[in-house]
């Protein structure tokens, strides 16, 4: 983009001003729009500028779409953020993996075909949930096949209220459609397997004419084309963030994000007889017995289930671990000591 920018159209807002210092009023606020290694690439109100990163933060702790103060040479410090999106890096076990920040809108990729995975979604939108991110399903390749409308309806059960598009990624009327997340000061930000669309979405929308690849013929799966994170203008003047297609996504500290997604699992919680029911096979449970009554769909509790305690397995400290399984043994006995009070009281 070449036109100048505005604070307010880079995306700043009370929110970030609010925190700075008097001494910080003389310094430059800058939008990341590029972090490598040693440097990174930002944006300004009077244009882009490139800070070296020496000292105190080093790349791993920032993210494309936060906020940092400059002194024209040097990163002062980065400033909080209103949303992150981060991940568990794949493969190293715990560490956390920066996505993007301060984003407001997460796009959710997936395309109308093979790829399209309902199990898949629900990580995706457990990530978005705990960002605090909103969260808008795009179904790509739509004009692909005669049944775009049975995914989109399929999309719609994974969230209450989640807003799912069923759209061709190259046409450009479909600005039109997204421009309530696409105005100036907004930003989005793309998250889907390789080869669904998020760049050809991205040069639909921006005009850019970013490099995209055909995807395999016969499992749908993409080629890896993107390989780094990148922040553009959108023609309506918001902001996007194209990100490269995700292997993988494990989810760590996303608790509360999964439960917002599975709201129709969790209004059933804690109305079981035992506090610290697991909804295995515990009597009294109201879980289960919702599924029983077709209130509760079978398949989203054992999703919800897989998903929380991967959560839990990459959140907890190993000594949480054990406190936890000391907890439930004591809980079981507990229960075990009730049952056989309540069932020699029946005899
Ligand atoms: N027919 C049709 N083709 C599409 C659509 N969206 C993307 N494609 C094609 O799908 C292929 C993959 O698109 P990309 O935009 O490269 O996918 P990507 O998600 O950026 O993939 P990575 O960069 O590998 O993560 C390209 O050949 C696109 O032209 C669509 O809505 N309809
Ligand atoms: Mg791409």
């Amino acid at each position: 983009m070449t036109e100048p920018h505005t604070l307010a159209t880079l995306g700043w807002s009370q929110f970030f001003l609010s925190q700075l210092e008097a001494d910080e009023l003389s310094l430059t606020p800058v939008r990341l729009s590029g972090v490598h290694r040693a440097r990174i690439d930002g944006l300004t109100t009077a244009g882009p500028v490139t800070l070296s990163l020496t000292g105190a933060l080093d790349a791993g702790a920032l993210a494309i779409g936060d906020w940092v103060l400059s002194d024209g040479i040097r990163l002062i410090r980065r400033l909080d953020r209103k949303t992150l999106l981060s991940r568990m890096a794949a493969g190293t076990g715990l560490a956390h993996q920066l996505i993007a920040a301060n984003v407001d809108t997460l796009f959710i990729v997936t395309s109308c075909n093979a790829d399209f995975n309902p199990a898949r979604l629900e990580r995706y939108l457990a990530l978005s949930a705990e960002a605090g991110t909103e969260s808008v399903v795009l179904l790509t390749k739509a004009d692909t096949t005669e049944t775009a409308e049975d995914y989109r309806t399929q999309a719609a059960r994974l969230q209450r209220g989640l807003q799912v598009l069923a759209l061709d990624a190259r046409d450009s009327s479909i600005a039109a459609d997204l421009a309530q997340w696409c105005g100036p000061g907004q930003t989005v930000a793309l998250l889907g397997s390789s080869g669904v669309g998020k760049t050809t979405l991205t040069n639909t929308l921006t005009g850019r004419d970013d490099l995209t690849a055909p995807i395999r013929e016969d499992d749908a799966r993409g080629r890896h084309t993107t390989t780094t994170r990148s922040l553009h203008g959108l023609s309506l003047g918001g902001w996007l963030i194209d990100t490269p297609g995700m292997r993988a996504l494990s989810l760590a500290d996303a608790s509360a994000g999964i439960d917002a997604v599975f709201q129709d699992v969790t209004e059933h919680l804690g109305k079981c007889r035992f506090r610290d029911c697991t909804h295995q096979s515990e009597p009294g449970c109201a879980v289960r017995q919702a599924v029983a009554d077709g209130l509760l769909d079978a398949e989203r509790l054992d999703r919800w289930d897989k998903l929380k305690r991967e959560d839990r397995h990459n959140t907890e400290t190993p000594a949480q671990a054990r406190a936890r399984s000391r907890q439930f043994g004591r809980m079981v006995k507990k229960s075990l000591t009730v049952k056989s009070r309540h069932d020699g009281g029946k005899t």
